[in-house]
């Protein structure tokens, strides 16, 4: 198949969402050094353009390194890119070439792993992770991040020595008075994960701060991927943010806390995400914003997704924000609303059983945003079913449990294909008295991204097998229950 072709097979997969950010073709992975520069958005991405898989290199490859691929001691060569989009608008992107590719023979010929941008003396400069073994290495771009001048050595070459981990990845880099700090990703084996500091005035040279804070293996995870770490309140404030994103948990979670003398102290934490979501990472947009990537793992076997030619989507870009009592809260950047196109609404509906609405039924797009206010009233379960075939033999529900005061995507029945995910995912969401239910939904084909009262994500991967499993309708189960308000719209851009 040439490449032309295989982009029509990619472009013609109906689980391909419209408008989540989705790699060209093949595979992408974490969200890389997501940054605003002159007033533009970049977003790279993990990427591998020889295949749909992570490692894989037998795919239609949409892109040659010049030279050709090389092979190394471990095998044919490193798989891992740097992929690359830019956006004016942070809802819609154009894909620019691939910005890191492995160097034959290099610190990176296995692979650029994960990282960080920053702008150093007017120039975007890339911290990343080559391997094998893994190092820190540093890019810079002299033509406004078209193309990058890699370091040929190694700006850290290691762990300390006697660490008891090879892992060391996932630089984080901030500006810190007048010099730059970073967290690498590691842990500590029999502890648990945790991830070092180091501090520099260059870029170049840097010095071991010891570990910012270290975790407990059996709640936070044994080694910490993709340690991402910002100011939570205003300045003089000590309130900070880490996110991290365990092995072998794989769910990011979130910790807030106070930061002083190089110690981070942890005071809450939660989950970024209870759906297929991890690795997430942000930034700080000029306008003083901290804008949130997380890349979401598809939910179909490996076979399935190279038919398809491509793996991997990234969320919608989240606002963040801490609230006083420490929580991080979500919400989809407004930017979105761009993207909105007809509108249908509705208000004080008393809902009982299974209730269509808002003039959808059995044939509703599988791309849209909605915006639900709910007060359960007598209910002991209320939500939505989405993407329903008529005769039910498909449906995903996404659910609030009065009692238990959780909220989940029930997955048993979105797909006829056994081999597609159907485990539940959510978490607890807890009502104040007189609290509505506030779900911010987006449905982008497999994708199902939910916001519930902007302290509860999900992002779920559903794959339903029919072309009519459209049906979108809300219900109230055991009593009744107020729809107070209801918004949806569909997605132009679809
Ligand atoms: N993915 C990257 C690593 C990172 C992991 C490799 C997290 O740098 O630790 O593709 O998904």
């Amino acid at each position: 198949m040439n490449r032309s072709e295989f982009l029509a097979r990619v472009a013609a997969d109906r689980h391909r969402p419209a408008y989540h950010f989705v790699p060209p073709g093949n595979w992408m992975n974490d969200p890389n050094g997501p940054i605003q520069f002159e007033g533009r958005y970049h977003l790279f991405y993990q990427f591998n353009p020889y295949d749909a898989t992570w490692g894989g290199h037998d795919g239609v490859a949409l892109y040659e390194p010049v030279g050709g691929r090389q092979s190394s001691e471990r095998g044919p060569g490193g798989t891992m890119h740097w992929g690359h989009a830019v956006s004016a608008d942070l809802a819609t992107w154009a894909h620019l070439p691939v910005a890191l590719a492995p160097t034959p023979g290099g610190p990176d010929k296995d692979g650029c792993f994960s990282g960080c941008a920053v702008v150093h003396e007017g120039l975007p400069t890339l911290l990343y992770t080559g391997v094998h073994p893994e190092v820190q290495l540093l890019a810079v771009s002299r033509d406004g991040l078209r193309t990058w001048e890699k370091r040929s050595k190694p700006i850290l070459a290691g762990p300390p020595e006697g660490w008891t981990r090879t892992d060391f990845r996932d630089p984080c880099v901030w500006r810190e008075g007048e010099t730059w700090r970073m967290l690498i990703g590691t842990g500590i084996k029999e502890v648990g994960g945790t991830a070092l500091l180091y501090r520099s005035a260059d870029l170049l040279h840097w010095e071991a701060l010891g570990a910012l804070c270290i975790g407990d293996k059996v709640h936070t995870g044994e080694i910490w991927e993709c340690p991402d770490f910002f100011p939570a309140g205003d300045p003089p404030s000590d309130l900070w943010a880490l996110l991290v994103s365990p092995i072998p948990t794989g769910r990011t979670l979130w910790m807030t806390g106070r930061y002083a003398a190089d110690r981070f102290a942890p005071e809450r934490d939660g989950t970024v995400d209870y759906g297929d979501y991890y690795a997430a990472k942000s930034f700080k947009a000029e306008d003083g914003r901290r804008i949130l990537w997380g890349w979401v793992r598809e939910g179909r076997p490996d076979a399935a997704q190279r038919l398809a030619g491509w793996s991997g989507a990234m969320s919608l870009p989240r606002v963040v924000t801490v609230d006083s009592d420490g929580s991080l809260c979500q919400e989809p950047a407004p930017e979105l609303h761009r993207l909105r196109g007809e509108h249908r609404h509705a208000a004080d509906v008393s809902l009982t059983g299974k209730v269509d609405l808002l003039e959808f039924g059995v044939n509703a797009p599988d791309t849209l945003e909605l915006l639900v206010r709910l007060l359960p009233g007598t209910a002991r379960a209320v939500g939505l079913f989405l993407r329903r075939a008529p005769d039910g033999s498909e449906e995903t529900r996404l659910v609030y449990d009065v009692g238990a005061r959780t909220l989940c995507i029930v997955r048993e029945r979105s797909s006829l294909d056994p081999e597609t995910a159907r485990t539940a995912q959510g978490g607890s969401l807890v009502l104040a008295a007189g609290e509505p239910l506030t779900l911010h939904l987006f449905l982008d084909r497999s994708v199902l991204e939910v916001y519930a009262n902007g302290r509860l994500c999900i992002t779920s991967r559903i794959y339903p097998t029919r072309a009519d499993s459209l049906g979108l309708s809300f219900f109230a189960d055991g009593g009744s229950a107020l729809l107070v308000q209801a918004d949806a719209w569909t997605i132009d851009k679809a």
